[in-house]
């Protein structure tokens, strides 16, 4: 496991924090922990890159302080920072994890993060049995943003088995990666059909509270509710657009896919709702909700001390395991084939497309250097 960049603070809001449903703060501070997770490939790495160096204007500076290489994640990586704003502070730990779906095993390739979040509580329950509490370490994480590839088709079936076993656990947020990849069109449809499955499937995902007695607040976390999966353009890179700003954003032949242009994508809501609106509300459901449930079924199923029984320790499961996993694996294995063709094919179609547009643009040229010395004959004329 690796710990890294001390990042300094910067305004973000977080003073908004005591104004957050849940006045709860302790004078200390706040920790916050969240996790992203999902298949490799789909930008974890950068959003959180992203999501920091958004939030934190000197996290670029520390980075590069830090030299953080960008390397293929392989276990679960830490950034921790500090943010603080008029004396308020938070402090932040992301936990990047390695993405799954590369390995033939995809069956458990999400066990290691189930017994990463279990881990925390279990460690966080322990502590709270000492007679001494106080300075408890607490990595329990309060919000898994779960990442699903832009296919436009729908949720696969190691999708659905993995969010089902993470929101049990966690509140899980998931959202659309790279939503660039997708029309505007294309994008509302999947977020249906996302949430026509969340739904079909039982998948209870995390719902923003609604503060009813503030008005303008429960507005907002209506829009964020509606929202959800969030869509997702994350960049590290500066570029500018044709209009001139610089933003974070990514560079196309059309133009830029803006990360903090609401009509882009959907990341400054869910930015909006981890820093400013619901970290609390998060922070609470972890530990009313997800810690509790954790701690009622331990202490149903074990005695007073004993150690917790991993899954994989019991030979009994094996057999039966591995015939499930042989069965999931052709499945995904299929699936992935199709999706890998269709993404082919789209691909061809917008290079094709890509340059017909060049085409014309260069024949537009060609037309009005045309008009042009043609109004300049005229005009010697
Ligand atoms: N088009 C597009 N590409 C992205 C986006 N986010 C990341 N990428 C690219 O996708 C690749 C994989 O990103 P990475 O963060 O390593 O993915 P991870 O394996 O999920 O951590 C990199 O080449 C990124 O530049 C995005 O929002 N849109
Ligand atoms: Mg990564």
């Amino acid at each position: 496991m690796a710990t890294t960049a001390q990042a300094a603070i910067q305004s973000i809001g977080v003073a908004n924090l005591p104004n957050q449903r849940h006045k709860i703060v302790a004078k200390s501070g706040a920790t916050f922990t969240l996790m992203v997770a999902g298949e490799s490939g789909l930008g974890k790495t950068t959003f959180v890159n992203t999501l920091f160096s958004t939030s934190i204007k000197s996290y670029t500076d520390n980075k590069t302080r830090f030299k953080r290489p960008i390397k293929k994640t392989v276990e679960i990586d830490v950034t921790k920072a500090e943010l603080e704003e008029r004396g308020f502070r938070v402090r932040l730990n992301v936990i990047d994890t390695p993405g799954f779906g590369d390995n033939v095993n995809n069956l458990d390739s999400w066990q290691p993060i189930v017994e990463f979040l279990d881990d925390q509580h279990e460690s966080f329950m322990r502590q709270e049995q000492q007679p001494n509490r106080v300075g408890k370490i607490d990595m329990r994480v309060h919000a898994c943003i779960y990442f699903i590839r832009p296919t436009g088709h729908g949720l696969k079936p190691l999708d659905i088995e993995a969010m089902k076993k993470l929101s049990s656990r966690v509140n899980l947020i998931p959202v659309i990666a790279k939503a660039d990849t997708l029309s505007r069109k294309e994008l509302a449809i999947f977020k249906q059909r996302v949430r026509d499955t969340i739904i079909a499937q039982n998948i209870r995902i995390y719902q923003p509270s609604v503060d009813e007695e503030d008005q303008r607040a429960a507005e907002h976390a209506k829009s964020l509710i509606d929202a959800m999966p969030y869509s997702i353009i994350a960049s590290e890179k500066d570029v500018e657009t044709p209009d001139g700003r610089v933003v974070k954003g990514r560079q196309y032949l059309w133009g830029v896919a803006e990360v903090e242009n609401e009509d882009h994508c959907d990341f400054e809501k869910l930015r909006y709702l981890l820093i400013r609106t619901h970290m609390l509300d998060l922070t609470a459901s972890t530990e009313e909700l997800h810690y509790e449930s954790y701690r009622t079924q331990q202490m149903e199923t074990r005695k007073f001390g004993e150690a917790r029984p991993r899954k994989f320790d019991n030979p009994k499961f094996k057999e039966e395991e591995d015939a499930l996993r042989k069965m999931f694996t052709e499945q995904v294995k299929l699936e992935e084939q199709r999706f890998r063709q269709w993404e082919q094919n789209l691909i061809a179609e917008r290079d094709r497309l890509n340059k017909d547009l060049e085409q014309t643009h260069a024949s537009i040229r060609a037309l009005e250097q045309e008009v042009e010395q043609l109004t300049m004959k005229a005009g010697k004329r």
